[in-house]
């Protein structure tokens, strides 16, 4: 996913800078308040919204031909349209020599949306415009389902040396 799809990827790199810098602080805060041992935590970030049609640097909308390029990332656009991540990580922090402490941070992207349909909005699809209302009186029928969608990604680890 991360690779079809690369303002999401980009979007993920940034976001794990923010969480990165949260997880520091935390780490300073519970060594200010007289960690000297060793010590874990969890912590996860809000939910974020990914939309396609705010990617920056790039006008994207609905029923324009614009995924001609690249084929993987228009399904994914329309399997998922917009959909929330977040950061989940568990951190061990040890005491080393100096007064130095080594970090280690597990952390996994959680991908959510739910696909349902919504009545402001449609989508150009094969050259016409279905109404999502359309679509969501299929679902009333039976014809076609709401459904949600949950994925994670791999454990990233990172370990390195923190100076408070
Ligand atoms: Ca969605």
């Amino acid at each position: 996913m991360r690779s079809d799809i690369l303002p999401f990827d980009q979007a993920l790199r940034d976001h794990y800078v923010e969480f990165r810098a949260d997880i520091l602080s935390q780490i300073q805060e519970r060594i200010n308040n007289g960690e000297t041992g060793t010590f874990s935590f969890q912590l996860t970030t809000p939910w974020q919204l990914f939309d396609f049609e705010n990617v920056s640097g790039r006008h994207i909308e609905r029923g324009e031909e614009i995924f001609s390029d690249h084929k993987p990332l228009e399904n994914w656009y329309y399997a998922m349209g917009s959909f929330s991540y977040t950061y989940g990580a568990e951190v061990t922090v040890t005491p080393t020599s100096g007064g130095q402490w080594q970090v280690t941070i597990n952390s996994q992207v959680h991908v959510f949306d739910r696909y349902n349909w919504d009545s402001q909005k449609s989508t150009g699809l094969a050259g016409a415009t279905v109404q999502d209302i359309e679509l969501g009186r299929l679902h009333q029928v039976g014809l076609a389902k709401e459904y949600e969608i949950w994925g994670r990604g791999s454990i990233a680890t990172e370990t390195f040396t923190f100076s408070p």
